[in-house]
């Protein structure tokens, strides 16, 4: 009932924007004003500038009894806009003159003058029992006015939307947008929102085909001023280390993708004498490492490797021959030997070998011309020591036979006498055997 009576709208001008004025019908003490207001509207008015006080004081009718408005001493006694609990400053004031007096120390609350012949507009300090028109205000200003995006200011007849960065529009409404983005090559992207209009706020993720990695930022975000936070990542192959040829190797890699990268294989091959020391074949995995160690080629024993005299050891990047007794060298090439043996005199003497002269293992056998006789060993060897197995013999002449005559007288019977005169010529000499023979076998 009394809704309906007291309801009074001023601004019609342009709709529902902005804030809207209402009066009571009937004066009331300013605590009631107030109630009044905050139950039917937001609050007794508040009055943000000159304009606006003097658009009320043209819109409003007539009252003798004038109107409250929104201002009262706070506990500080400082006038204080009630609705706001912010102080009045002094440039927005419109005290009347002299005015506030603070008459019988009793003014604790303002009315305002309104069509008054002296002062009007303005406002004066008055007791806070004494009955007036209440004048309240309401803001058009809903939580959603701008969308949830921006701030809604109010002004008279109208409100206006300061939005926040990044919306624009009357009601900021709409939004800014970033340049579109794609997956990079060899990868993919994920966005948030993923309405796929990349305006502001959108969020996207990047990532990498496995054997791939990013470079640049992983996450990009849609900035108010329309651009990217940062320029949108790309992918990169995965590089390996750079593998060499081994010493005494060789190297052949096939690089599909980038020279050292992910799926390049490397194949090695050692030397003729060498071998490797593990895989003969590396490949350059997903995540930037070879599946083993660089590969090397070590000195490796072959059948030969110490000349069929000693036994190969091998160790890291060499080998060594332990050579059997009698040879030596690094290979065990080279042979011990003896010193050197002639023919005995008035004998003779041959020898075999496998190696070379009066190397070890050569055998020598002598012999004595007719009429001489072998003292010693008949058969020498040149050992691993050097040295030969005994010392050579040498040739001494038989003593000297007496002529003999045997006579054999046959039976008789057939009459026949034989006679056999056996002459043993010891002085006979052969030359054949002066010199040294040898068979090498
Ligand atoms: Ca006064």
């Amino acid at each position: 009932m009394f809704l309906s009576l007291c309801y009074f709208v001023l601004t019609t001008l342009t709709g529902v924007d902005g804030w809207t004025y209402h009066i009571s019908s009937k004066p009331m003490i300013w605590e009631e004003a107030r109630r009044w207001c905050k139950t039917n509207y937001a609050d007794l008015v508040v009055i943000r500038s000159h304009e606006e006080n003097a658009y009320l004081n043209n819109s409003l009718p007539e009252r003798d009894e004038n109107y409250w408005i929104g201002i009262r001493k706070n506990n500080n006694n400082i006038w204080t806009w009630v609705a706001t609990d912010e102080l009045l400053l002094e440039n927005e004031s419109n005290w009347a003159t002299n005015e506030p007096n603070n008459y019988n120390n009793n003014e604790a609350c303002v009315e305002m003058y309104v069509k008054r012949l002296h002062g009007t507009g303005k406002w004066n300090d008055y007791s806070c029992q004494r009955s007036k028109t209440a004048l309240c205000y309401k803001a058009s200003c809903e939580p959603d006015s701008c969308s949830g995006k921006g701030k809604c200011v109010e002004a008279i007849n109208s409100t206006k939307c300061e939005c926040s960065p990044g919306y624009y529009g009357e009601w900021c409404e709409s939004v800014v947008g970033c340049e579109e983005v794609g997956h990079p090559s060899q990868g993919f992207i994920s966005c948030s929102p993923p309405s796929g209009n990349f305006s502001y706020g959108t969020e996207c993720k990047f990532g990498c085909e496995e054997g791939y990695q990013l470079v640049g930022s992983k996450v990009i975000q849609c900035t108010a001023e329309r651009e990217w936070s940062a320029v949108p990542p790309r992918c990169e192959v995965v590089q390996c280390r750079e593998l060499e040829s081994p010493v005494h190797g060789s190297i052949h890699c096939t690089h599909p993708l980038s020279n050292f990268s992910y799926t390049t294989e490397c194949d090695f091959q050692c030397a003729e004498g060498f071998k490797l020391i593990s895989s003969s074949k590396l490949l350059c995995g997903p995540c930037g490492q070879w599946n083993g160690s660089q590969p090397e080629c070590t000195a490796s024993c072959e059948p030969d490797s110490c000349s069929g005299k000693g036994k190969c050891v091998e160790a890291i990047n060499s080998t060594k021959c332990e050579c059997s007794p009698g040879y030596y060298g690094e290979r065990c090439e080279s042979v011990v030997g003896c010193e050197e043996v002639g023919h005995p005199s008035q004998g003779f003497i041959s020898c075999y070998n496998s190696s070379g002269n009066f190397s070890y293992g050569t055998e020598c056998k002598f012999g004595c011309e007719e009429g001489y006789q072998l003292v010693g060993s008949k058969v020498i060897q040149c050992t691993a020591e050097r040295e030969w197995s005994a010392v050579p013999p040498r040739c001494e002449a038989h003593p000297k036979p007496a002529l003999r005559t045997e006579v054999v007288a046959a039976a008789a019977g057939g009459g026949t006498v034989c006679l056999y005169i056996t002459i043993w010529l010891s002085r006979r000499r052969r030359k054949m055997w002066k010199a040294t023979v040898f068979f090498n076998t």
